[in-house]
């Protein structure tokens, strides 16, 4: 079975992964006016510390300016070239992430506003270089004012228009903070409702501990766990179920379905007969039948509560966790060897050594 992630090589990370997969560390976005004060804040700063030397006020005042006009473009490019380079590139993106930014944010408009801080660092660029040469060729008092004061009209004007694209990025940015953190590797996912113990069944699986909780929706995102099976490493995402209409489902189970559509290579299915759970068994055999055609393991939580075991017409065969644990080893071992060889082929496209 192959990987849906992009350049997927299971056990291989993608090095742009590593770097950018980390949405809550995009810093925050600040406004057109902020970067103006923190700019101009500095420029006056660095105005009045240095002592500038020169044979007349004129010559004095065309340095002292330039130097001011130096740290405003210096500061509006570092904060705006910053900006460009947390956001992830799109086109490096996994497919996870490309469909889960197209569902949750202004796709065309978030590429715009990147596209429009781009714009905005080339024009301070530009009005910095043209008004310190016009400044340092003419060296006259009222003229040096005058272009010092032009440069921050336009300084300021060319903010201005990116307004709304920085503020459009600052709200993607507090969406994607929320998106799960998921990596190139053999994903096991567990499915069902809320409360029937997914968490828990995460933790028994991996080395990581998440959250667990005696009440529905504690997962602000998705939860992650990693492991390591037979020298495979694995990564366990646990994904609420739901029942709802696309259009009606919340954002934690829109990601839940796009990770089971672009990452699951296993899927467990876990139903609690116990009823604490809250949800009868014909409820969870409705969403079962959700995602039969994955062929899920089925897994029964809770079985030490009394109630807990299912009954004898329970319509599935289902796996105690020793056996699933086996199971799973066995097919990230499958998935390994037919990683190897794939890269093998790749390597040698012919088949003949
Ligand atoms: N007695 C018992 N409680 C469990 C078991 N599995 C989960 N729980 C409890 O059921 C509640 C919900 O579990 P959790 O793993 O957070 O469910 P999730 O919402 O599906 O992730 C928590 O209070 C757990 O401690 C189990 O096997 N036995
Ligand atoms: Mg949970």
């Amino acid at each position: 079975m192959l990987c849906r992630l992009q350049s997927c090589k299971h056990l291989k990370y993608n090095s742009y992964f590593v770097e950018y997969m980390n949405f809550e560390k995009l810093p925050p976005v600040e406004s057109a006016k902020s970067l103006l004060d923190i700019a101009f804040g500095k420029a006056r700063e660095k105005g009045s510390q240095n002592k500038v030397e020169g044979n007349s006020w004129a010559e004095i005042l065309a340095k002292k300016e330039s130097l001011k006009l130096d740290v405003i473009k210096d500061v509006l490019t570092s904060h705006l070239e910053r900006i460009l380079s947390s956001f992830p590139q799109t086109e490096q993106l996994p497919n996870f992430y490309i469909e889960l930014m197209k569902l949750t944010l202004d796709f065309p408009e978030l590429k715009k506003s990147l596209g429009a801080v781009n714009w905005a660092v080339s024009r301070v660029k530009i009005l910095h270089k043209d008004a310190v040469s016009k400044i340092n060729r003419g060296r006259e008092v009222e003229r040096t004012k005058t272009l010092s004061r032009e440069f921050y009209g336009r300084i300021s004007s060319t903010l201005k228009q990116i307004d709304q694209n920085l503020k459009y990025l600052e709200e993607s940015r507090r969406i994607m903070k929320t998106y799960p953190d998921v990596k190139d590797m053999f994903t096991v996912c567990i499915y069902g409702f809320p409360n029937v113990g997914k968490t828990t069944l995460l933790n028994k699986l991996s080395s990581t501990k998440a959250k667990t909780a005696a009440y529905a929706f504690t997962t602000k995102s998705i939860n992650a766990g990693y492991s390591t099976f037979d020298g495979v490493k694995v990564q366990v995402l646990d994904l609420p179920g739901t029942l709802a209409r696309p259009e009606k489902m919340n954002n934690i189970e829109l990601q839940a379905e796009l990770a089971l559509d672009e990452l699951a290579e296993v899927v467990i299915f876990v139903f609690d007969v116990s009823g604490a759970s809250g949800y009868t068994l014909q409820k969870q055999i409705q969403l079962f039948k959700k995602i039969e055609a994955r062929n899920p393991l089925v897994y029964v939580s809770k079985t030490d509560i009394p109630g807990g075991m299912p009954e004898k017409d329970f319509p599935y065969q289902y796996l105690s966790f020793e056996q699933l644990q086996e199971k799973l080893h066995a097919r990230a071992r499958e998935a390994a060897k037919e990683a190897e060889e794939e890269a093998k082929a790749e390597q040698n496209p012919a088949g003949n050594l």
